[in-house]
């Protein structure tokens, strides 16, 4: 009787332990599964992460050159330097008649006529000219300057002053 106890004992025992062992290998395969899956959502944020650590170096990277850029671009206008503009006076008249310049600018006129010619303007008067002499005047203010030459009214012509 006591053998057929200790036997039953046993024979329970083995099979809480296979139990045990089978739940065991059961429970193993489902363990590994979820870490893998986790190792996946980790590798990717942190694919992504590094996307947004590159981008922003060239932003920051490449403001400051514009910046540079519009430093260099600003001073050249001021730099711009006056020039002389030639007038022709031939048969009787002025070439060109009609001519626009900048603020600053200078107008030479040459008398290239067999006669004689005098420049008149709003501010300005030459001496009168013979054949070959010359006359300049710089323009300070912008305006349209109409003038004309004294011995020969008719001849008449314009600079616009900008
Ligand atoms: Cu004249």
């Amino acid at each position: 009787m006591k053998k057929g106890i200790i036997v039953g004992v046993i024979v329970l025992a083995v099979l809480i332990l296979g139990g045990a062992i089978y739940y065991y290998f059961v429970m193993m395969p489902a363990q590994y599964s979820i870490p893998m899956q986790n190792f996946n959502a980790v590798n990717a944020p942190t694919s992504t992460n590094l996307n947004p650590q590159t981008s922003p170096m060239p932003m920051v990277n490449t403001s400051p050159l514009p910046a540079a850029n519009l430093n260099v671009n600003v001073p050249p206008p001021p730099a711009k330097a006056p020039k002389t503009w030639q007038i022709t006076i031939q048969n009787f008249s002025f070439n060109p008649s009609n001519i626009t310049i900048d603020v600053g600018d200078t107008i030479k006129w040459i008398n290239d006529d067999v006669a004689a010619h005098q420049i008149a303007g709003n501010g300005f008067l030459s001496q009168v000219l013979n054949t070959g002499d010359s006359y300049s005047f710089k323009f300070t203010t912008a305006g349209t300057y109409n003038y004309h030459c004294n011995i020969h009214t008719f001849m008449t012509a314009a600079i616009n002053v900008q």
